[in-house]
């Protein structure tokens, strides 16, 4: 679709967003983001014709989760990205009061877009066809495609997309809530993506269970892929306006069946991953993004002019025990500058190391750790000189536990320094291979395929040191490598490109 040019005016206006938020030290360098504004969930998804597609839940007019646009980029090494035309902007039928998540499929060579348009406090599945280079596109005249959700269920709320093609049939998910119940897996079919027969729930949760772990009374963002032998399906456990956190359940599908094991946290960052959305690209890897919530003020978030954070790219494996390993695409490396290394190194109990030539604010660190019985590593990034301000990671070899410690990350009050944490599966020696990307106010943690996301945002431009420490044992470190990460962007960009 297009929509009009903005006016003189909101050209200035924007260009202020944009480079207000360009001046935040704050904001993240080699991670992908909105040119200002708002940003939430990854949408349509695509690797099309050798190039990656990555839409977005987008406001180019404040840093306030209103009057949601899709954004859209494109990239040919997933690392650097190039701003396209807005794709999707609220019009004045079903999507009025915003374009909210989707996906994008092949339509017989036709690029498609299903998202859910917003009204009156409703969403409803609409459609939009590009052109062959996905950078216009025309709503569907008969949009919503689904004009109710199913009258046979008292729903919480039915929103959210992911489409395959089975069989010659296109199938659809829809994430919603039953009353009573918990989140649900809404499942359709349909020959031509405009006429759709209900079939009833794929799978549903229990919002009575609290563990292994919550999902929530309502599902947010559902998607359901193959992974080697097996299907996985990731949805955000949402509660009565609270984005909690990922979720996933591994499973077996077929014939429109899916049988699951338990479920389990996708990221201990929780709402620091939320609304993660895979693609298969074409070299068959499972390539998955998440929305990096703030932990600051809604209100410091304005002032700063933007808000939210793309993942990096993350690589979904399966491990032997049924769980998901996530890992930073290989492309990511490919960001990497000088280096600097740190030998082997017994670290005894109550030593604390400075690690001198390991310094930054954009870093990219691989170490490989093996703790002894009873110890635990501590880890911090961010540290100022007198370890004021610090972020603490912990590897806990007793309780098989990764932990990040944010209650002295800032002075600053009003951010969230909730502890998180999450099981860490070791070797039987205690040995754990660790990447931690620190990207200004972003943390992407990896711990033996477990992740762990957050924000942390210190007062002190001298928050750039590393220590390691071990406590209540030895630990010896194999080696530790750490790159300063080239910026990906080079000056302020359009809010409306
Ligand atoms: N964000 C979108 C919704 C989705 C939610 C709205 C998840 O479609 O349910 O911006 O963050």
């Amino acid at each position: 679709m297009t929509h009009d040019g903005p006016t003189s005016t909101e050209h200035s206006e924007a260009r202020d967003l944009a480079e207000l938020a360009w001046t935040d030290r704050h904001r993240p360098r080699f991670h992908f983001l909105s040119p200002g504004g708002w940003l939430n969930d990854p949408n349509g998804l695509t690797h099309w014709n050798g190039t990656y597609h990555l839409f977005y839940q987008y406001n180019p007019d404040a840093a306030v989760h209103a009057n949601i646009h899709w954004g859209h980029a494109t990239s040919t090494d997933l690392v650097h990205w190039s701003d396209e035309p807005i794709a999707l902007t609220p019009g004045d039928g079903p999507d009025a009061d915003g374009c909210w998540s989707g996906i994008l499929v092949n339509h017989n060579g036709t690029p498609t877009i299903v998202y859910s348009g917003s009204r009156d406090g409703r969403q409803l599945p609409c459609l939009a066809t590009g052109d062959p280079e996905l950078r216009t596109w025309r709503k569907d005249p008969a949009n919503p495609v689904i004009p109710e959700p199913p009258s046979d269920l008292p729903l919480v709320a039915f929103r959210d997309h992911c489409v395959w093609s089975e069989n010659g049939l296109w199938h659809q998910l829809i994430g919603a809530g039953i009353r009573g119940v918990g989140g649900a897996a809404l499942l359709y079919t349909s020959r031509d993506l405009r006429s759709w027969q209900y079939h009833g729930p794929l799978h549903t949760g229990d919002a009575g269970a609290h563990h292994p772990v919550w999902t929530g009374t309502m599902w947010e963002c559902v998607d359901l892929f193959p992974l080697a032998d097996r299907h996985v399906l990731v949805l955000s456990a949402w509660d009565n306006g609270t984005t909690h956190h990922p979720v996933y359940y591994t499973g077996r599908y077929a014939d429109t069946r899916f049988t699951a094991d338990p479920p389990a946290l996708l990221d201990y960052g929780k709402r620091y991953f939320y609304a993660p959305q895979s693609m298969r690209d074409d070299i068959g890897r499972r390539i998955m993004f998440g929305w990096i919530q703030e932990g600051r003020s809604k209100a410091a978030a304005v002032q700063a002019g933007w808000s939210g954070v793309m993942s990096l790219p993350r690589q979904v494996s399966l491990d032997t025990t049924g769980h998901l390993r996530l890992a930073p695409v290989a492309e990511v490396a490919s960001l990497r500058g000088a280096r600097a290394s740190t030998p082997a190194h017994q670290l005894t109990a109550g030593d604390t190391i400075w690690l001198e030539n390991v310094h930054g604010d954009q870093l990219d660190i691989e170490a490989r750790i093996t703790i002894g019985e009873g110890a635990s590593v501590e880890l911090a990034i961010r540290s100022t000189p007198d370890g004021a301000e610090r972020t603490v990671l912990v590897l806990d070899r007793a309780n098989q536990e990764l932990r990040l410690d944010r209650s002295a990350s800032s002075r600053q009050p009003d951010l969230d320094t909730t502890p998180l944490r999450g099981h860490l599966p070791m070797d039987t020696d205690g040995t754990v291979s660790l990447r931690i990307l620190v990207d200004h106010s972003v943390v992407e943690v990896f711990a033996n395929g477990r992740a762990l996301t957050a924000r942390v945002y210190p007062t002190r431009a001298d928050a750039l040191g590393v220590t390691i420490a071990a406590t209540g044992g030895s630990a010896r470190l194999h080696h530790l490598d750490a790159w300063t990460m080239t910026d990906i962007w080079t000056a302020p960009r359009a809010l409306r490109p």
